[in-house]
């Protein structure tokens, strides 16, 4: 008999990589989303079994009623408002959906499905800024509504793991790219940016804070270390990250190298500008890219994940901007 899987976010980034997994190792899968899906799904498996079904996991009553009927084998709660800046413009909303409702879920397991394993995307917005590189026991100090209602949701993550005995992981995710991000996150502004620029569709790229330094993975990876978790003996928490921090102006750079195009830096905060070889100025400061408080630093120390897991990032930093600039030259390409 097939393992059933509940993925929530299917049709976001990790949703969608994840749901792939999943349906590879011959899961029959459920999504659960609030997106209309979209007419061609991003896999394409010869008789995968997939379903979706729009829910909203602040309905508490669904949720119950539909763990309850499915009695899913893993559940994997990768819904989320991910964005960091906008969660100071919709705490309310950010914490409902980010913390409260992964109560729901957890209250919905306990009751019908306790035997069911779970797994939590929490966030490296947890520890708010770091001098040094994060770990499972590093305290928590979030400084945005989104890291807070993270921080709130790996919390009762660990007292339904300790206080009910579910098997409840969390992922402590730094950050993690591909092809499928949108472009309100940085990575890939960038890199549809630098492909316009190559392309001459667009004259100049606008950005908030570009001395912020992260530690950027590929997704696959990162959803794979989720499964991996909930195939462990023993539920727990985990970084998941590569160790390895750049700057966003860095990540400028390489996918301006890997379009084709070479830059230099001058000025700080607000009046930098990212210059071209004939001095045009193709990266530009904006206020609006601010945010109120800033985390400048996040890199993650992923050896728990390496040595109870054996997870490792597959993909390095060039190797993912290089995929993602080369899918977007193509995109452009296109048309
Ligand atoms: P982050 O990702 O907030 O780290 O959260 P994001 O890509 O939004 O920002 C990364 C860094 O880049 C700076 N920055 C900009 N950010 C955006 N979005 N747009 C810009 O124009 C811009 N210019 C500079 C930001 O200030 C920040 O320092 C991501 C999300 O995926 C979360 O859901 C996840 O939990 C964490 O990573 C780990």
């Amino acid at each position: 008999m097939s393992r059933t899987a509940l993925v929530t976010g299917a049709l976001g980034q990790d949703g969608s990589f994840l749901c792939e997994l999943l349906l590879g190792k011959g899961y029959r899968v459920v999504g659960w989303g609030v997106e209309t899906p979209p007419p061609a799904l991003p896999w394409d498996l010869p008789g995968a079994d997939f379903a979706y079904r729009r829910l909203d996991l602040r309905d508490a009553e669904a949720v119950e009623r539909g763990i309850a009927e499915l009695a899913p084998d893993e559940v994997y709660n990768l819904a989320a408002l991910s964005h960091v800046g906008r969660s100071f413009e919709r705490p309310r909303d950010v914490l409902a959906v980010n913390g409260d409702a992964v109560v729901v879920l957890l209250e919905a397991l306990r009751r019908h499905r306790p035997e069911a394993r779970f797994f939590g995307a929490a966030s490296a917005e947890v520890f708010g800024s770091r001098s040094g590189s994060a770990d499972e026991l590093t305290p928590m100090d979030p400084v945005s509504p989104y890291g807070a209602s993270k921080a709130y949701a790996l919390q009762m993550t660990r007292i339904y793991r300790h206080a009910f005995g579910i098997h409840a992981s969390a992922g402590i995710f730094f950050n993690h790219e591909s092809e499928r991000r949108p472009e309100s996150f940085v990575t890939r502004k960038i890199t549809r940016a630098m492909a316009r620029i190559a392309r001459g569709t667009q004259e100049r790229l606008t950005l908030g804070n570009v001395a912020a330094r992260r530690d950027w993975g590929y997704a696959p990876d990162y959803v794979e270390a989720a499964w991996r978790m909930l195939q462990a003996d023993e539920a727990s928490d985990y970084v998941v990250a590569t160790g390895e921090g750049r700057r966003v102006a860095d990540f400028v750079d390489a996918a301006a190298r890997a379009a084709g195009l070479e830059l230099s830096w001058e000025g700080e905060g607000l009046d930098t500008v990212a210059r071209d070889a004939a001095g045009a100025g193709r990266g530009v400061g904006d206020p609006k890219l601010f945010r109120p408080i800033h985390v400048e630093v996040l890199v993650g120390d992923a050896g728990k994940a390496r040595s109870a897991l054996d997870w490792r990032p597959r993909v390095g930093f060039d190797a993912l901007v290089a995929r993602m600039v080369e899918h977007d030259l193509t995109l452009e390409s296109a048309g």
